[in-house]
């Protein structure tokens, strides 16, 4: 942006008043178009009661549909013989130093149930390559669950990947293993980028500073802040920043 209006200003110094205004409106269209591009290539699939194209359950007795999902039927666990029940996303485009984060409504009929056991309970996301491969996982173990649980994950792309799937497997808690996933939502955003302008610089490191000084109740600025998950803000996340930094 900075050097398209550096040649328009050096350009409209020796063009007419129209030539000159046509330029600017059609850098103005490049630039809406490249953040259109970006903003593109900033999202990852969603998966919703109402949005399950392409998705894949490996129950074989149970269709992913709305209704069986709306009626708490998609468990992921793994049975007495062994089957793993698992549901994986479609293949998306994903960026290497991006971070995918996954928002999961989990739900469960049995929680109350006098065998429902909460330390058993877990939810892996798996991140496969174009090929299925695992290549990297995080695991969420709540410390407490009601019926309906809101539980947010993250995982960070690592080098070398274009494409890739999220696999969400082994809920272990219930009585009779019916729990549901209700629904994901997964976004993506470059590590590092705490004031999201798509770019990782001073300004973040600056963003984070404030932050510890000042302090905020924006849940999802905070979040961002906490760019090495540890589960707060402090100088380990400047870090981290300027680590990102130094090596681009
Ligand atoms: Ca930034
Ligand atoms: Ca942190």
């Amino acid at each position: 942006m900075r050097l398209l209006f550096v040649v328009s200003m050096i350009c409209g110094n020796f063009v007419n008043p129209i030539s000159y205004r046509l330029m600017m409106k059609n850098c103005f269209l490049l630039a809406l178009l490249a953040m259109v591009m970006l903003s593109a290539h900033a999202q990852v699939p969603q998966f919703s009661s109402k949005s399950y194209e392409d998705w894949v359950y490996t129950n074989p007795a149970i269709e992913l549909n709305q209704a069986n999902i709306l009626n708490n039927r998609i468990v992921l666990y793994t049975t007495s013989q062994g089957l793993h029940l698992t549901l994986t996303s479609p293949a998306f485009a994903c960026l290497v130093g991006h971070i995918i984060d996954m928002n999961v409504t989990w739900i469960t009929d049995q929680w109350q149930s006098d065998g429902f056991n909460v330390s058993k309970v877990a939810l892996t996301a798996t991140l496969l390559d174009e090929s299925g491969m695992p290549i990297d996982s995080v695991t969420f173990r709540p410390v407490s669950v009601s019926r309906t649980n809101y539980i947010d994950m993250s995982i960070r792309v690592p080098k070398t990947m274009s494409s890739a799937r999220l696999r969400f497997a082994s809920w272990r808690g219930d009585v009779n293993s019916n729990g549901a996933v209700r629904q994901i939502v997964m976004t993506s955003s470059l590590f590092g980028d705490v004031n999201l302008d798509g770019e990782v610089s001073v300004a973040d490191v600056n963003a984070v500073l404030d932050l510890i000084l000042a302090g905020s109740d924006d849940q999802e600025l905070l979040k961002r802040a906490d760019v090495n998950r540890d589960g707060e803000v402090s100088v380990a996340d400047v870090n981290a920043i300027i680590d990102v930094i130094v090596r681009a």
